[in-house]
């Protein structure tokens, strides 16, 4: 059987990843694709876990290395119980949000040595790396606006406006290191012109 493909969906706060994943999985369904959509920190009962403590307000004192072990704690768990066997089974494996995140967020936001965290990338992932990234990028203060809007902010969203600069310009330089897998979308578009950059990005990825 044809092993499945992994793609990941990133961006700051607000940027539309949960709305464009649904249109991304409908996308790849019409397209007679098998698909699976989950999410980082997350994915698995252990990985729901995590992620409560990461974003709730249990532990607002967390430090930020052990909320980089948390994500590499959590992806561990999703990679063996979850991903790798759905890409095994010739499934398309969409996911909100994975270790790029981890780069722009702990890395980028929390000023963590990117030299520690590839290093925990290739202990948890070996060579494994999504074959596909969509990148919504949009300005910060859009970003937070579009967040705002919604429920009580959590563990990440009370961060400040430079928290998110820095997180923004740490995934364009993942993007701009490597332009082959991550497709960098303007999310500050209306809906249905960032979804037609998605369905562009997807087809010419079906067609490869
Ligand atoms: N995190 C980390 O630090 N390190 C890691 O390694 C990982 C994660 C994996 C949880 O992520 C947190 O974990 C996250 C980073 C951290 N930080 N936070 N917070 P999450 O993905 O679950 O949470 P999130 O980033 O807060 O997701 P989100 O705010 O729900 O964003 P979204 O899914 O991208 O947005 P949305 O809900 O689809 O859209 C937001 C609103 O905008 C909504 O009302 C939409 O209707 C509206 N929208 C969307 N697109 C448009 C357009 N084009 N026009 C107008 N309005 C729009």
């Amino acid at each position: 059987m044809k092993p499945g493909r992994f793609i990941t969906f990133e961006g700051i706060e607000g940027a539309g990843k949960s709305c464009n994943i649904s249109h991304a999985g409908m996308l790849l369904k019409n397209s007679a694709k098998p698909v699976m959509l989950t999410r980082e920190p997350g994915g698995t009962p252990l990985g729901e876990s995590l992620r409560e403590l990461l974003l709730g307000h249990k532990h607002d004192d967390i430090s930020s290395t052990a909320e980089l072990l948390l994500m590499f704690a959590a992806r561990a768990q999703h990679l063996q119980s979850k991903i790798l066997p759905a890409l095994e089974r010739g499934e398309w494996v969409i996911c909100d949000r994975f270790t790029d995140a981890t780069y722009a967020y702990q890395g980028g936001g929390r000023n963590l040595d990117t030299a520690a965290i590839a290093a925990l990338e290739s202990l948890v992932q070996g060579e494994r790396r999504p074959d596909l990234t969509i990148l919504l990028d949009l300005p910060v203060s859009m970003g937070l606006e579009r967040a705002g809007n919604r429920s009580a902010p959590d563990r990440f969203e009370r961060e400040k406006h430079d928290f998110f600069e820095r997180v923004r310009s740490a995934y364009l330089q993942i993007a701009e290191r490597d332009p082959q897998r991550v497709k960098v979308v303007d999310a500050s578009l209306p809906l249905e012109q960032v979804q037609q950059q998605i369905n562009s990005a997807l087809f010419t990825f079906l067609d490869q």
